[in-house]
């Protein structure tokens, strides 16, 4: 008697079980999934730094946070005030073992640095106007503005040449630092 309600309950719990995995697969599953709608379509926040490089690297904010962090007061290309943080390029470009100060000689003065962009936009910088054994100006890469993450039309990542004064190598939407070899 004891034995068989036991295992009406046991059956019961075995049924009722069954249909509440089978309502999370059908309502909590789409959501649990890897490609979410909303965040497929926004940006990754890393960049890859690939190309004639020691150390290829794929960087996240996590990453980019643990090198030395920069700021700087600059103008933006509309002349409003924005203080901008985040890394030299040279330190992204020293964790890869890009080839910079002694090591900048010879066969590697023909590499160069592409900036690509999530939109198709790409620039490019001569290795010794990032390293600072050939310059003083800091070309930065940056993700925080006035205290707070870059816009989705700005960031995550930016680069910012404090220096320059056409804003053209001011690249939003940084995806990868390629290195190249002219050929
Ligand atoms: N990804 C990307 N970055 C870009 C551009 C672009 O078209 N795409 N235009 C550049 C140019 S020509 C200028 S003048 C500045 C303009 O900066 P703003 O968009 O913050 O005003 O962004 C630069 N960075
Ligand atoms: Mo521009």
């Amino acid at each position: 008697m004891i034995i068989a309600r036991y295992h009406a309950t046991r059956r019961r719990w075995g049924q009722s079980g069954l249909l509440a995995l089978c309502l999370l697969m059908l309502f909590a599953a789409p959501s649990l999934g890897v490609e979410h709608p909303d965040t497929a379509s926004a940006p990754k926040a890393e960049v890859r730094i690939t190309g004639k490089v020691g150390q290829p690297l794929v960087l996240t904010e996590t990453d980019i946070a643990l090198l030395p962090q920069k700021s700087i007061d600059v103008s933006d290309d509309h002349g409003v005030h924005a203080n901008y943080r985040g890394v030299a390029l040279a330190s992204l470009l020293d964790r890869a073992k890009a080839p910079l100060g002694k090591d900048l000689r010879g066969r590697a003065m023909r590499l160069y640095l592409v900036v690509h962009a999530a939109d198709g936009y790409e620039a490019v910088f001569a290795l010794p106007e990032l390293d600072p054994a050939f310059t003083d100006k800091v070309v930065l890469l940056v993700n925080g503005r006035d205290g707070h993450s870059l816009s989705a039309e700005e960031g995550p990542f930016r680069i910012i040449v404090p220096d320059e004064k056409r804003h053209a190598r001011w690249v939003r939407q940084v995806t990868t630092l390629a290195i190249e070899e002219a050929q």
